[in-house]
């Protein structure tokens, strides 16, 4: 049923579900800023699908009035692209975390981005396996100290902007958790985005990784002057890790994968070929 539009408040999209995660975790600033700007933008419920994978920000679906997908660790993306083809006309988020998109389901984000299917996908970046117990991540720094990792992590941390501007995803932009106001703004503009649209929410892990001393000495705000179209300076900027830098790297317009799949239907139908449940009904 469809809520009329002056009820959806922030509060509309709450659950009677309330999150259980660590007092102080980085994703209650994520889903708040979640909430703000589906009020925002007006989203009716009905008309919003919100697919996770696993992991403590895998459980995000269930906080958000919705249809909603609690899928496979690092499969958001294949469930979002068959939601998204099935019915364009939703809404389609994605949310999980950094092991979540870059660890297991690393292999599809290349191929959703190049596809440039129409929805966006919020990584809560903690640089840690939270539910797991703080195992290292992808994300993870050089000399992070776990479990897993009881000398330090040897290897280079991926640059997740970075992977997704080479990767032509068509919005690029990163945030931080505890900045819940100008989130809520990156949030809505890649909603609003035609296209695969990626935001990197730095949300730090408080009982594995507790960043929340280092993160703000090292925010930037993205200049005003920087050219969200030109890719080579998006990727340019995406490599000052030394800071965090909040905002957009980089976006363009292309068309978007259900529109060429329509495209693809339109021209078979034209030529004759049988729909798929002509085919199936001839073995039925
Ligand atoms: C196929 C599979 N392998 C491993 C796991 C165990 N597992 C669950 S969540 C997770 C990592 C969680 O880290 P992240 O995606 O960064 O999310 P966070 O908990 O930090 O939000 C792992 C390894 C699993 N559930 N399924
Ligand atoms: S373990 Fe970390 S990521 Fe998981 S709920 Fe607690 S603070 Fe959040």
């Amino acid at each position: 049923m469809s809520v009329p539009v002056a009820e959806l408040t922030p509060q509309a999209y709450k659950t009677e579900e309330h999150p259980i995660w660590c007092p102080g975790c980085g994703d209650f600033g994520v889903l708040d800023s979640l909430y703000k700007s589906l009020a925002g933008l007006k989203i009716d419920p009905k008309d919003l699908v919100v697919i996770s994978g696993i992991g403590c920000s895998g459980r995000t679906p269930g906080f958000i009035q919705s249809y909603g997908f609690h899928s496979l660790h690092g499969r958001v993306l294949p469930v979002a692209l068959g939601v998204k083809i099935a019915n364009p006309a939703l809404c389609v988020i994605g949310v999980g975390g950094d092991g979540d998109g870059f660890a297991i389901g690393g292999g599809h984000i290349p191929h959703a981005a190049r596809r440039n299917l129409d929805m966006a996908y919020i990584i809560m970046d903690n640089s840690t396996y939270g539910l797991t117990k703080g195992q290292y991540s992808p994300t993870s720094p050089v000399g992070y100290q776990a479990g897993s990792t009881p000398y330090g992590s040897i290897e280079q941390p991926l640059n997740p902007v970075a992977m997704l501007i080479a990767y032509g995803a068509t919005f690029v932009g990163q945030g931080y958790s505890g900045k819940p106001r100008e989130l809520a703004e990156l949030i809505s503009r890649a909603i609003q985005h035609k296209g695969f649209a990626f935001l990197n929410v730095i949300s730090p892990c408080i009982t594995f990784n507790n960043t929340y001393k280092v993160i703000p000495q090292k925010l930037r705000e993205i200049p005003n002057d920087h050219d969200v179209t030109n890719r080579a300076k998006a990727f340019e900027l995406a490599l000052h890790t030394e800071h965090v830098q909040m905002g957009v790297f980089y976006q363009a317009q292309l068309p978007t994968f259900e529109e060429g799949v329509n495209q693809v239907v339109q021209k078979a139908q034209a030529a004759g070929q049988p729909r798929l449940d002509m085919i199936f009904a001839e073995f039925s």
